[in-house]
């Protein structure tokens, strides 16, 4: 089986057989990466168009070359649709990833060692939230919160944001930012208790929607965009967009925004990636998306009661929004995340392995497993669909010794997809 998007492709046999390979591995094992998703052809296809050839400093009007018309439209188009969508005053689509983008809100708004308040990578945080190797911790003084200690009372489930301390690190530090989002957190994030807590401190707020942009774009979690100073993210996770990073801010940030971006950080745009977001800020605007976005954590609801009926404990009791965060530790307190991951992807199954809060195991090994439904909810699977994954998942690890058991659930994995391939209409 090879993709159609190849066939261009006549002059380099081996790529061409890495890209079949891939495509085999995308279509017939499952994609349960909280980050990823199948974006449609059509925004693959303006990945891969001619506007990869042109180059674009500048922003439209305002270029260092020639030649930009067309791109000059593409590039408005984009920015007018994303504005639209979250109902922003000014978008910037250029940021190549969602670090660049969080780097360049840093770059635009504070000056090298001003304070800033974020969320504890081990404590569901992201690296550009001030993680020790990341360059961020290096320009400006991170200082994190975290969340509440775990409770397995379900009637007030801890592990969640833990407003106090956020309350008083910033009463503490007097940060010149608080950050809001993360990366490895399955509750819904509200925006208004971090603007209250930023007003208190006179903070400028901004909210990092990399995971949740889709969810937000589909209406089914609250907009942040009449809250923070500045919404950074990327289109390639719930927003099903090409792999890559944007910001919108308030009018006031828009000119400081843009300079950060370019030529603070980056050169040429890559215009090619601009098109494709342009292509799925039109497709998150159609109503079927916030069916799907709708659907994507209906299942991870789902997905996650199915996996504690299977004995893994769901951190923070629960979830809100497309991922659930596995402690592993209930099912087995032998095995880790890596070996989790490992057995899985024997099983055909792709997760990616990830810290717990208080986590005793290393970023490298881990105690926690991460899931999401993104992807797999686009390639057709409904909650029923999942409560099945979530057993295979459960059998795999459980007989994770055995190669026959082993065997036996990629099978009926395979099974599964071939059901839901999200690109059947093009399969050979
Ligand atoms: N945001 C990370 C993830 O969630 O997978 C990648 O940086």
């Amino acid at each position: 089986m090879s993709s159609p998007f190849d066939a261009f492709i006549t002059n380099d046999d081996e790529v061409v057989a890495l890209l079949a390979q891939e495509w085999t591995r995308q279509t017939s094992t499952l994609q349960l990466i909280a980050s990823e998703n199948f974006a449609s052809p059509a925004v693959m296809a303006a990945t891969g168009s001619i506007l990869t050839n042109k180059y674009a400093e500048g922003y439209p009007g305002r270029r260092y070359y020639g030649g930009n018309q067309v791109v000059d439209e593409i590039e408005d188009l984009a920015r007018r649709r994303l504005t639209a969508l979250f109902g922003a005053d000014h978008a910037n689509v250029q940021p190549h990833s969602g670090a660049n983008a969080n780097v360049a809100v840093y770059q635009a708004l504070l000056a090298p060692g001003d304070t800033v308040l974020a969320m504890r990578l081990d404590q569901g945080g992201h690296l550009t939230h001030g993680s020790p190797v990341s360059i961020t911790s290096k320009n400006w003084n991170f200082v994190s919160y975290g969340v509440t200690p775990r409770n397995d009372d379900p009637a007030a489930p801890g592990e969640m944001i833990d407003f106090d301390n956020v309350r008083d690190m910033a009463l503490e530090h007097r940060p010149k930012m608080i950050v809001a989002g993360a990366t490895a957190y399955a509750r819904r994030i509200d925006p208004a208790p971090f603007r209250e807590i930023a007003d208190e401190v006179g903070a400028l707020l901004m909210f990092d929607s990399a995971h949740v942009a889709g969810l937000i774009a589909g209406g089914s979690h609250p907009n942040p965009v009449p809250y923070a100073d500045v919404v950074a993210f990327t289109t390639h996770k719930t927003l099903r967009g090409p792999r890559g990073g944007a910001i919108l801010c308030r009018e006031e940030h828009a000119k400081v925004i843009d300079m950060a971006v370019f030529p603070g950080q980056q050169g040429g745009p890559l215009e090619h990636a601009i098109a494709a977001k342009a292509v799925a800020f039109k497709e998150a605007a159609q109503p079927s998306f916030s069916t799907y976005t709708d659907q994507v954590v209906a299942n991870a609801r789902a997905f996650g009661e199915a996996l504690s009926e299977e004995g893994f404990r769901m951190v923070s009791g629960g979830t809100e929004n497309h991922m659930v965060l596995l402690d592993l530790r209930e099912f087995d307190a032998e095995l880790t995340g890596k070996v989790a991951q490992e057995v899985l992807d024997r099983a055909g199954v792709t997760t990616n392995r990830n810290t717990i809060p208080d986590d005793p195991r290393s970023a490298f090994i881990t105690s926690g497993l991460r899931v999401g439904t993104a992807a797999e909810t686009t390639a057709g699977l409904t909650e029923g669909d999942f409560a099945q994954v979530a057993s295979l998942m459960a059998r795999a690890l459980r007989g994770r010794e055995d190669e026959s058991v082993i065997g036996q659930v990629r099978a009926e994995v395979a099974q599964i997809c071939s059901s839901f391939n999200p690109y059947a209409a093009f399969t050979k």
